[in-house]
């Protein structure tokens, strides 16, 4: 297959050495259009020689996977337009929810998915990758008129084969929710308190952690998103065991004086919490000393 990546961030990286490693021809996509390859390795492994935004190969990709932070997703996306027949996939990995429907009109003609994963990758460089954590991509249809096609089977197959375990999944919106939960909670917290996920599980964060999963979980019943309480806060805790180790994003985001992701995090929440007049306060806080901390 002929795969193009936009965004050769961490789990960009990943997906374009893991996919040329498994045989397939990648195209990465980055910001300075005017580099021709990229060199970059995984792991302990030789460097990986990726070619770089020659556009008018996008056309030849039988799939493209978006793994730009959703607050890139339009300027990353719009530019190659003109260079993208509508029959080609577009898949878009990012943390939170919202960043397609930014998306200019002239989009409704193509293919658009949404994966959600818990594979985690890390980039001490720009010419290192490490795959720090092996976990499951799950993709789905962004509108009800995308089905799960022949084609797009067979290419969910290759990505499986490339970086397993990659499935189709028929309500991602319900795992993009589950995953806006742990993102809600872990990330904006994180940041605040300049801690790794794992001290969240510390006595002195419950009382504020547990405030934030019930409005959380008000907001989810409000929208149709069914999960018991008990089973969304061991989810989120789970994750907090699972990753106890890291820096989340938006730790990251901080620390290096970079927009974060909070617009699409808790912003998304706030809106639809909004649409019901679900009161907030605990995630208008948080949303509130992020900004501050961006500015
Ligand atoms: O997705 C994450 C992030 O950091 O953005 C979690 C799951 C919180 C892992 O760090």
């Amino acid at each position: 297959m002929k795969i193009g990546i936009v965004g050769i961030g961490a789990l960009g990286s990943l997906w374009a050495t893991k996919l040329q490693q498994d045989g397939h021809d990648v195209l990465a996509i980055t910001r300075d259009h005017s580099q021709r390859s990229i060199s970059i390795s995984l792991d302990q492994q030789a460097k990986f020689e990726i070619p770089a935004n020659d556009l008018t190969q996008l056309s030849t990709c039988q799939a493209i996977i978006i793994t730009v932070k959703s607050t890139q997703v339009k300027q990353a996306i719009e530019p190659l337009f003109t260079y993208l027949p509508t029959k080609i996939p577009l898949i878009f990995l990012h943390n939170g929810m919202g960043a397609l429907d930014q998306l200019s009109e002239q989009w409704n003609q193509h293919p658009l998915f949404l994966a959600t994963t818990t594979q985690a990758a890390f980039k001490p460089n720009s010419q290192q990758v490490k795959h720090t954590g092996i976990g499951q991509t799950f993709i789905g249809a962004y509108r009800e008129t995308e089905k799960l096609t022949a084609q797009l089977d067979s290419i969910i197959q290759e990505l499986d084969s490339a970086l397993p375990k990659v499935m189709w999944h028929n309500h991602i919106q319900s795992a993009l929710w589950k995953k806006l939960a742990i993102n809600c909670v872990i990330n904006p917290m994180t940041a605040i308190y300049q801690c790794k996920n794992g001290e969240l599980l510390q006595s002195q964060y419950q009382t504020e952690v547990k405030s934030l999963i019930n409005e959380c979980h008000q907001v989810m019943q409000a929208v149709g998103q069914n999960q018991s309480l008990n089973d969304l806060s061991d989810r989120i805790k789970q994750v907090m065991i699972a990753t106890s180790d890291n820096f989340s994003s938006m730790h990251q985001d901080i620390h290096h004086k970079r927009p974060t992701e909070i617009e699409f995090i808790t912003g998304f929440l706030l809106k639809q919490a909004q649409r019901y007049a679900i009161d907030m306060p605990n995630h208008q806080r948080l949303f509130k000393k992020i900004k501050q901390l961006e500015k």
